[in-house]
């Protein structure tokens, strides 16, 4: 960290923690029993140090460390019948990244099985040249690697109704987080020419469910990208191998994977998924259509639901802010239920549409209170508290919960959802 980057955030931690700072470190040492141990018994060599460890490459394709093992995707329960989806474990992450294995999964007909050397994108309509092409000819194409994040529009759908989700994981974890690397479909379309008044163009995917959806040319060919790998390997079979579109910052749903074919026209194709699902009921009884961006959004995930404060003191509060209209901009926390707010620390980078990891000092005194937290991105929007948004919604919508997340902190330091 540059000596200017320190100074802004040691400013900004104590103007956060006024008068916290003071009793940081008491409560950091008593929170040790380093001090009254003695020096041999710190000392002593444990059995692990006396033996050779584990050879190379094994296994050879590495798994995280067996005391690990509960850190995995999880169906909500009880499963619900409709949009059910594996969740990534957010209170277990560090930083932004999802890693590839807790990368959360949502598909209406199963993974299917691809060979890559059989897998083809064709791409067709409104187009000069009309392209059928390998996996070969797709990686020959310029590539680049960006970070974003991927939501599903039904994240968090359930705590609309009624609060029952328990963990940051259950209630928000279809949402991941990682570099995707593959050709920008505005490259793939100069090589096929885009034929005047080409508007909309249509993704459709090899699966089952044979998941189809009209997307503004626009969006193709601003940021969307055509991907074959997530954080350095090539992509999982569930996040859509060989090949998916990925639009960053727009619903999940429109992010087609295992794609095989894109057609250009000049107006949306009103497909299922745009027709039966995927629209967006307002207060007033109308649907709006297309609602593509993933609105303003953050959670805290440490501490969070189902966890224990131990005892009063220092806690280090973070968690994840995102918007699929830009940059997070800031993100307020308050530990008053509401009544006061601060600005926590942003780790840099932030980048459009990714991720971004907040921190916030905290005290806690012991008694109960409810903790939250607020962002704000670069379009000017801020997450909207659940009263607010419900009262812009119908009872009966189901997508789009950008909502505040309350955690509640009870006299036994236990945390509940406290929505
Ligand atoms: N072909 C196809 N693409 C699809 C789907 C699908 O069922 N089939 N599900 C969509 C939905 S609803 C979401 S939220 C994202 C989830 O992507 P992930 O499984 O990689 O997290 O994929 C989208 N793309
Ligand atoms: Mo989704």
């Amino acid at each position: 960290m540059s000596d200017k980057g320190y100074i802004v955030s040691r400013r900004k931690f104590l103007k956060n923690s006024a008068g916290v700072s003071a009793g940081l470190s008491a409560a950091l040492v008593s929170g040790t029993t380093l001090a009254q141990a003695s020096a041999s018994e710190f000392l002593e060599v444990d059995p692990w140090t006396k033996v050779q460890g584990s050879t190379f490459i094994n296994p050879p394709y590495g798994l995280p460390s067996k005391y690990e093992k509960n850190v995995v995707r999880v169906l909500p329960s009880p499963a619900p019948t409709f949009l059910t989806g594996s969740r990534t474990p957010l209170q277990n992450l560090h930083g932004i990244i999802t890693p590839n294995g807790l990368f959360f999964e949502r598909h209406h007909a199963g993974v299917p099985d691809i060979n890559p050397d059989q897998h083809r994108l064709v791409i067709h309509g409104m187009v000069d040249r009309p392209l059928m092409l390998t996996m070969e000819d797709i990686v020959r194409f310029p590539s680049e690697s960006r970070i974003y994040f991927l939501e599903c529009s039904g994240n968090s759908a359930a705590e609309l109704k009624k609060a029952t989700g328990k963990t940051a994981q259950e209630i928000h974890g279809l949402l991941s987080c990682c570099e995707w690397t593959g050709v920008r479909l505005s490259t793939i379309f100069q090589e096929c020419g885009v034929q005047p008044g080409a508007t909309w163009a249509l993704a459709e995917g090899a699966d089952g469910a044979a998941m189809t959806r009209s997307i503004p040319m626009s969006k193709m060919m601003d940021d969307a990208l055509l991907v074959y790998a997530q954080n350095g390997e090539m992509l999982r079979a569930e996040q859509g191998y060989p090949l998916r579109l990925l639009l960053p910052g727009f619903e999940g749903n429109m992010s087609i994977k295992w794609l095989r074919r894109l057609k250009l026209g000049s107006e949306p194709w009103q497909t299922r998924e745009e027709t039966s699902a995927y629209t967006d009921l307002q207060a007033d009884g109308k649907a709006l259509q297309f609602t593509f961006a993933m609105d303003v959004k953050s959670v805290i995930t440490q501490p969070s639901g189902m966890m224990k404060l131990k005892s009063k003191g220092f806690y280090e509060v973070s968690g994840v802010a995102w918007s699929g209209n830009g940059k997070i901009k800031r993100v307020e926390v308050s530990t008053d239920g509401g009544k006061s707010w601060a600005d926590a620390i942003l780790q840099e980078p932030v980048m459009d549409k990714s991720l971004v990891r907040f921190r916030y000092p905290w005290v806690w005194n012991g008694e109960p209170t409810v903790f939250m937290s607020r962002a704000i991105d670069s379009s000017g929007d801020t997450q909207p508290s659940m009263e607010a948004l419900l009262k812009a919604k119908s009872p009966n919508s189901f997508y789009h919960n950008n909502a505040i997340q309350p955690w509640r902190v009870a006299a036994n330091g236990e945390i509940t959802n406290g929505r």
